[in-house]
């Protein structure tokens, strides 16, 4: 059936026809809109929010969302304004669909973020950062930080893997980070509680003395698309709880903010007869807000004025006040965002036990340090501004207020109150309170379409709240996370949709225009994809092969529908057996899984990509293997054994494969049909080379790759022909049968190459 068209889709035409259609059609005929709604108990406010998310099938979201998996350790990627989950990035956690984790090349991946020689195998996701370009986001990188053990991960939007992670080389936790500046030059990853740097032991008495917060500046190389730790450096910083942060942008660029919490460097001890840290640490009115002079941190960096904690270059706080790179505000208590806006000159703070939201201005704060104006030094003697001088006007929004994000329209920003429940919509320039939504329940963050960025999109809202407690079916004690969809296009906020997301807690989103998005749909044949690289395990078809060096066997196959080479795969007890498969597919996604049956190895190999499983065969036995996606009709007889043959296991006589002997009969019926093969792969052939295929670089790799499956075809043909010549007739029909191997898998390939160039004519287009 094919889908409505336009006409049929805008809901007001569709209104009058179901109406129409209730007047004349007999009793019956389809449900009517009116008696749906009836039925439903939905209201025309209802049917506006439907109308509103709808997406047709086959029409695609006008924007992807990008959500921390919080504790599962992963990135949700979802379509907007449909709500509809698209997939689950693996980062920090171990995920088999993707293989993440259970072939080897992922687990080269999840091996760079060991900490003291232990796997970790999940992650507390909490900031999602895209990379930038002049302020926007440019579709290329995501960043993630690992609140619970301080590291980062770099994914590639070019295929929404990850490829990298890096440990943090002097913190014991984080919590800001990714923040990444306006060109994408640094991602930035601040500590959250304070420990001693490098992770050394210290008595909690030497916690003013010894304990540390700070900032982590990592490098990163777009071109390779990689963190680069060698030139990356930090800043320390007093034992403050430094949190969220922001790079400044416009107006302010070249600085960043950073917030902290329990500047009170209360050490808690209730076991000990001390009030707690929620006590200790909201005693006082104010905390800080850090602002660093980023681009001036990274000079100092770089001529070498830094101490090296564990290899990694630090700037010391004495280094960091005599170069003037580091200055605090007094901020309003426990405070939670810090958001610039979007052109830089406002930083908006949220204290989360103050009903204000306060709204800093850069031009005051820049001037009283071009002035060198301080209020005072703090213990650690870091100059101090002066609060009000420094503010622009302080607006109260409601309880609990935590994040902020930005609109299109000059001053509109939309705050979290936590406590409240509830979206604020307001004006940080005029400092007036213009709207608020109800939100169920406990919204923290919150994200508007390019909301952090120098030019936000507008039009929704999504609000990630903490409980969903009653707006779902009851699953058990533990309830899914819940995403609330927003229009903010109208005068008035509007509740549109309530998504539920079984996975961790997600605390920050960031919604990316589709559009910036390009994925590719292949690799070039053979990549191993968490590199990059081609592989050197790269295997063609024919070239398929087992090989053995002592104790080590190493198996290098192909996937293609729908069969695994080798099939049969022998070995002896005890043998370190590795599997390089490459899948030769070009096509579409047409992704093959493998894996053996009780060695806990998988993998997911997309069209073009190389990677391996690992094992010991520790265990004698017979072992299936066989592809895991449905692929194909005979996806079911993509198969293979793994023999493991028990220690000193003597092959008998009546063991060995029966021997069919074929004459001279089977040897003419075979060749008659390589004949008629060949007539097929000639017509493809001519059509080929009658178009401009060179225009396809997709094509130029088919026509390369049957090209060299017509090679081996040849040379089986030379050997056939030798032993038919010389009778040995047996031997000759399968060798005929080897080179008609070799001319179907020419033909295959060349058929897609055929396709595709009927398909796309001669525009070029993938
Ligand atoms: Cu508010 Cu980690 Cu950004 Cu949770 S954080 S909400
Ligand atoms: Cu390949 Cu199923």
């Amino acid at each position: 059936m094919s889908r409505p068209g336009p006409f049929q889709r805008n809901p007001f035409i569709l209104v009058l026809c179901a109406l129409a259609l209730a007047w004349s059609a007999p009793v019956l005929a389809a449900e009517s809109l009116q008696q749906v709604l009836k039925r439903r108990g939905l209201s025309q406010q209802d049917l506006l929010a439907a109308a509103k998310t709808y997406v047709p099938t086959g029409e695609r979201d006008e924007f992807l969302a990008f959500a921390s998996g919080g504790q599962s350790g992963h990135v949700i990627v979802y379509g907007v304004p449909s709500m509809r989950i698209l997939k689950y990035i693996a980062v920090f956690t171990p995920e088999p669909w993707q293989g993440y984790g259970f072939e080897e090349e992922s687990k080269a991946v999840l091996a760079q973020g060991r900490i003291n020689g232990r796997d970790i195998t999940w992650g507390d996701v909490h900031h999602p950062a895209p990379s930038e370009t002049n302020g926007d986001y440019d579709g290329k990188y995501l960043f993630v930080n690992d609140k619970a053990n301080p590291r980062l991960a770099v994914i590639d939007l070019h295929d929404f893997e990850t490829k990298q992670i890096v440990v943090n080389p002097i913190f014991q936790s984080e919590h800001g980070g990714a923040f990444v500046s306006e060109n994408t030059e640094w991602v930035l990853e601040p500590a959250q509680y304070a420990a001693p740097l490098g992770g050394e032991y210290q008595p909690l008495e030497r916690f003013n003395e010894e304990y540390r917060g700070g900032l982590t500046y990592w490098k990163f190389n777009r071109e390779k698309g990689r963190l680069e730790p060698e030139n990356s450096f930090s800043i320390e910083l007093p034992p403050y709880s430094q949190d969220l942060s922001d790079f400044g942008k416009g107006a302010s660029s070249g600085w960043s903010f950073t917030n902290s919490f329990c500047s009170e460097r209360y050490v808690g001890g209730i076991e000990r007869g001390r009030p707690p840290f929620e006590a200790g640490c909201s005693a006082k009115d104010t905390d800080y807000l850090h602002v660093v002079n980023w681009r001036k941190a990274a000079q100092v960096a770089a001529a070498g004025k830094t101490e090296m904690i564990n290899g990694h270059p630090v700037i010391t706080i004495e280094t960091a006040i005599d170069e003037g790179l580091v200055f605090l505000i007094p901020e309003p208590k426990s405070p939670h965002g810090i958001d610039v806006s979007p052109d830089g000159k406002y930083l908006i703070v949220s204290g989360k036990l103050d009903t204000h939201t306060s709204v800093f201005e850069w031009a005051k704060v820049k001037a009283l340090i071009d002035a060198k104006d301080f209020a005072g030094k703090d213990p650690y003697g870091l100059p101090i501004l002066d609060m009000k001088k420094s503010l622009h006007t302080q607006v109260q929004l409601g309880l609990g207020p935590l994040h902020t994000q930005f609109d299109p329209q000059a001053g509109i920003a939309y705050t979290s109150l936590y406590v409240d429940s509830m979206v604020a919509r307001w004006d940080y320039l005029k400092g007036e309170l213009l709207d608020r939504l109800p939100i169920h329940y406990n919204i923290g963050h919150l994200m508007t379409m390019h909301g952090d960025t120098v030019k936000p999109r507008g039009k929704y809202l999504v609000s990630l709240n903490k409980l969903a407690i009653d707006r779902f079916n009851p699953v058990g004690p533990l309830h899914p996370q819940s995403h609330q969809l927003v229009d903010i296009g109208g005068s008035k906020m509007q509740l549109l949709y309530d998504m539920p997301l079984p996975l961790g807690e997600p605390h920050y989103a960031v919604a990316i225009e589709a559009g910036l998005l390009k994925p590719r749909i292949r690799y070039k044949s053979g990549t191993n994809t968490r590199t990059g690289e081609i592989s050197p395990h790269k295997t063609r078809a024919g070239e398929e092969r087992i090989e053995r060096d002592g104790k080590r066997v190493t198996i290098h196959g192909t996937l293609i529908r729908s069969h695994i080479t080798p099939e049969i795969i022998e070995v002896d007890e005890g043998d370190e057996v590795t599997i390089y498969l490459t899948n030769l597919e070009r096509a579409q996604d047409q992704t093959h899984g493998f894996t053996v049956g009780k060695y806990n190895v998988h993998g997911s190999f997309e069209p073009g990509e190389t990677a391996s499983v690992k094992f010991v065969a520790d265990t004698p036995g017979v072992y299936p293997y066989y592809c895991t996606e449905f692929c194909s009709a005979l996806h079911l007889e993509m198969q293979g054994y793994l023999l493991v043959k028990p220690k000193g296991y003597k092959a008998k006589v009546g063991d060995l494969m029966p021997k069919e002997e074929y004459g001279q009969a089977d040897y003419e019926k075979q060749v008659a049909t390589n004949v008629a093969t060949q007539a097929t792969i000639d017509e493809v052939v001519a059509f080929i080379t009658s178009q401009d295929y060179k225009a396809h670089p997709e094509v130029v790799a088919l026509v390369e790759d049957a090209t060299d499956q017509l090679g081996r075809a040849a040379e089986a043909k030379k050997k056939t022909e030798i032993e038919a010549g010389a009778e040995r007739w047996h031997s000759a029909t399968l060798w005929a049968g080897q080179w008609w191997q070799y001319q179907v898998k020419a033909a295959d390939i060349g058929l897609r190459a055929k396709n595709i160039l009927e398909e796309h004519g001669a525009t070029g287009r993938p």
